[in-house]
């Protein structure tokens, strides 16, 4: 596939998963994040199939944001497909235990941020009348849970941010991808819970996960569908979960 990704959080996770089942299907890589080095390690090793550019940035940075996607080289500068997918949650408290700078976080991170890039891409896709947009929200975009009041209020606006690119941008040839991710084992935890590891852990045991694959799987499928077809909306849950706090252990 002769095209190009902008791959937003492509250090780890779904992003990283996703930069390497693209590099399979031949298509070059904008990989962005704020871990220089694991970038580069990345950049290195994908680099033997396909071209790779990085970017150094915190999504939550307009001016970063808009300054790193400005100074792309002119022959990067055609943009397929962008995967919204940078984005944490930070903390899991009860509203009114919740710290400020946990919610600035995520608001800032998870709706901004995806907004500040998705400002710089759009034109260019428009011009082209031609693109792929896909957001990486969550199943807590689509229901809220005990304790996550702010993270899933995040994510609904991402919810919302898809329906309204696809109403805005459909006239434009280009298509929008949602796709709302149940569990899925990466540093997604270990943020959340601010790096103590056994909670992290806790999470995933006595079930199979998702894995980061899983997602990238999903997100080849949709930007592989035939031209005609638009994959708008996922819901992925791991086999043995049924909703956000519903999950059967063994
Ligand atoms: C990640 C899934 O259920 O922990 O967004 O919010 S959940």
């Amino acid at each position: 596939m002769n095209k190009t990704a902008f791959i937003t959080g492509a250090s780890s996770g779904i992003g990283l998963a996703t930069a390497q089942a693209f590099a399979a299907l031949n298509i070059n890589l904008i990989l962005c994040g704020r871990r220089k080095d694991r970038l580069e390690e990345i950049q290195k090793e994908l680099s033997k199939k396909v071209k790779v550019i990085t970017l150094n940035f915190d999504v939550r940075n307009n001016q970063e944001v808009t300054h790193a996607i400005h100074s792309l080289p002119e022959e990067w500068k055609t943009i397929d497909i962008l995967i919204n997918n940078a984005g944490n949650a930070h903390g899991l408290s009860a509203i009114q235990d919740g710290a400020i700078e946990d919610w600035d976080a995520m608001i800032d991170g998870n709706v901004k941020g995806l907004l500040y890039v998705s400002k710089v891409v759009i034109p260019n896709m428009i011009k082209r009348q031609s693109g792929h947009i896909v957001n990486i929200s969550s199943i807590a975009g689509k229901e809220t849970y005990a304790n996550g009041a702010v993270y899933c209020a995040s994510k609904k606006a991402v919810e919302a941010i898809s329906q309204g690119m696809r109403l805005d941008l459909t006239q434009h040839g280009i298509k929008v991808t949602n796709i709302a991710p149940g569990a899925v084992d990466t540093e997604f935890s270990l943020v959340r819970f601010k790096g103590d590891l056994e909670k992290a852990k806790k999470v995933y045991e006595g079930f199979h996960p998702l894995q980061a694959k899983d997602i990238a799987d999903v997100i080849v499928y949709a930007v592989t569908a035939p031209a005609h077809v638009t994959i708008a909306d996922l819901l992925i849950y791991p086999s043995a979960q049924a909703a956000p706090t519903t999950i059967y252990r063994k």
